[in-house]
């Protein structure tokens, strides 16, 4: 997002990612969070991975958010490689409907923590909530952003069923 560096980076394992993790990309625009996205896969370009991964924390990101679908250990591979949070999130498979991501991002052993979220787009807006959350500990003017987006949401919702 336009001119500041970016703290968060999402990555994604394909473009075919992008339709899930573009609600995080979104939901990061909406409370004026400096981000990037980068397809980086695992397993096509596990060289870029580690580049991206190694690099990142030197050029000023905070928090990584990596999507992945079927057997999705770009989030994992991705946290083995750099001290920075790493928000995993599952994106949904054609095969196993992203039972297979989910467990594959959060079934971490012990020593390398993914923070996982939950399958699709639920779990890309909630990473990039997260990430905000994050930042805003030390970051007020992110902290208040991050409250009024609450405090509206909870004010939307309605009283009545129908
Ligand atoms: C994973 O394989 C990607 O994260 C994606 O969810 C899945 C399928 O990729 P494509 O075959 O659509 O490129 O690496």
């Amino acid at each position: 997002m336009g001119g500041a560096a970016p703290l968060v980076g999402i990555i994604m394992g394909s473009r075919s990612d992008w339709e899930t993790m573009r609600h995080a990309a979104e939901m990061l625009e909406a409370l004026e969070v400096p981000h990037e996205t980068r397809v980086v896969s695992a397993h096509r370009t596990p060289r870029r991975m580690v580049e991206y991964a190694e690099g990142a924390a030197g050029r000023g990101l905070q928090v990584i958010i990596a999507g992945a679908g079927g057997a999705a250990h770009l989030p994992g591979m991705t946290a083995s490689l750099t001290s920075l949070p790493v928000l995993g999130v599952p994106v949904e498979s054609h095969a196993l409907k992203g039972q297979d991501s989910l467990l594959s991002i959060v079934q971490m052993p012990a020593g390398i923590p993914v923070g996982t979220l939950a399958i699709g787009r639920a779990g890309a807006v909630n990473a990039a909530l997260l990430a905000a959350a994050i930042l805003a500990l030390s970051d007020p003017a992110l902290a208040d952003r991050l409250n009024a987006y609450r405090r509206a949401q909870t004010e939307s919702v309605p009283r009545d069923p129908a």
